[in-house]
């Protein structure tokens, strides 16, 4: 049935005609994305067989070392948007600063930011891993170089986010402010082809999902928040579900419903604020659990509206279905 299913650009000119301002451009920023995400996706399926699994010696900014195919993934991913034309800067996990694009191709307005492959600790192991990112335009002159505040943008202001998720099939999920959509690739065809429009996450659900090998650096507050997600509102256990990717543990719980949560540990300096990264990691999967009707909070206010104050900056996250989401704030406010 692939003949009659909308490929991804399809899929992007029938929403960009609904829009009589959109230009078109954004359409070029894709082509390259999609093009990206083949290339990563067919590196990671062939890695056990090829030199791609492994370390490539280097600490990267986070102080973790490096996979080969982090490296991979992030050197085509830079590559391919500086190429499109429409992109004038980047940041990405993988790089400490933010990178300009200055090339006689690049007229670009827009702003990329990205992880190239997230779940590190799965890619040698065969489990899922996934590239998320997230787009922004510039705020500052054209004339001039793109700069910090370019990226230090709220996620309010995101003009599309999501990621391509490595599993047991390649899925590429985004929105862009118009419903979140999720496309599957037909390697036989070689398209992302649309498999799942409109998609909502459960307004509550059955799973659970955190790291509570943690939970002796978690402060009294956060261990009543997490032992309360374990059962439903008629006291029934929930699923304990977590990978260790974040792609795919929230597209597990965005189509399932349920929760997933980092929480700030007091194991060192860095934990204090989770793992996870705001720019990177959560703004993108906030914007995607809103567009779908859940939720993203740090515990205290929308993950969307922190104003970032540095690129690699870390967050609490918790994202998931609503009743959850509803339900930790009442915690975390009535506890002050
Ligand atoms: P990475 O960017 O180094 O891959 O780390 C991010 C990953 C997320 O995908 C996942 O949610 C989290 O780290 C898991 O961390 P932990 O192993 O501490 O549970
Ligand atoms: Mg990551």
């Amino acid at each position: 049935m692939s003949a009659q299913r909308v490929t991804v650009i399809e899929h992007l000119l029938s929403q960009q005609n609904a829009i009589p301002t959109a230009t078109g451009r954004f359409t070029h920023l894709f082509n390259e994305l999609i093009l990206s995400a083949k290339i990563i996706s067919r590196e990671v399926r062939k890695a056990g067989l090829v030199d791609a699994l492994g370390f490539t010696g280097e600490i990267n900014i986070q102080g973790e070392a490096v996979k080969k195919l982090d490296d991979f993934s992030n050197d085509i991913l830079l590559y391919r948007m500086s190429k499109s034309g429409v992109v004038c800067g980047m940041a990405s996990e993988e790089n400490d600063d933010i990178v300009l694009v200055n090339n006689e191709n690049s007229t670009g307005d827009y702003i990329f930011i990205f992880d190239p492959l997230d779940g590190s600790s799965n890619i040698d192991i065969n489990v899922n891993i996934g590239t998320i990112f997230s787009v922004y335009k510039r705020k500052s002159a054209a004339s001039g170089d793109v700069c910090k505040e370019d990226f230090l943008q709220k996620g309010t202001e995101q003009l599309a986010a999501g990621y391509v998720l490595y599993g047991s099939s390649t899925m590429l999920v985004f929105t862009t402010g118009q419903g979140v959509y999720g496309f599957t690739f037909d390697p036989g065809v070689g398209e992302f082809l649309l498999s799942h429009a409109q998609m909502q996450n459960p307004q509550s659900g059955n799973i659970y999902s955190v790291n509570e090998g943690n939970r002796s650096y978690w402060d009294a507050q956060i261990c009543n928040v997490v032992d309360a997600m374990k059962i439903d509102k008629n006291g029934t256990p929930r699923s304990l579900r977590y990978i260790g990717s974040l792609v795919a543990d929230f597209h597990r719980n965005f189509i399932y419903g349920g929760i997933f949560i980092y929480p700030p540990d007091n194991r060192d300096e860095k934990s204090k604020n989770g793992k996870l990264r705001l720019l990177y990691e959560a703004n993108p999967m906030a914007f995607l659990a809103e567009q779908g009707g859940g939720g993203a909070i740090d515990g205290k206010q929308r993950i969307l509206d922190i104003q970032p104050t540095s690129i690699h900056q870390r967050v609490p996250l918790y994202t998931g279905s609503q009743d959850d989401i509803t339900k930790i704030l009442e915690m975390m406010s009535s506890a002050g």
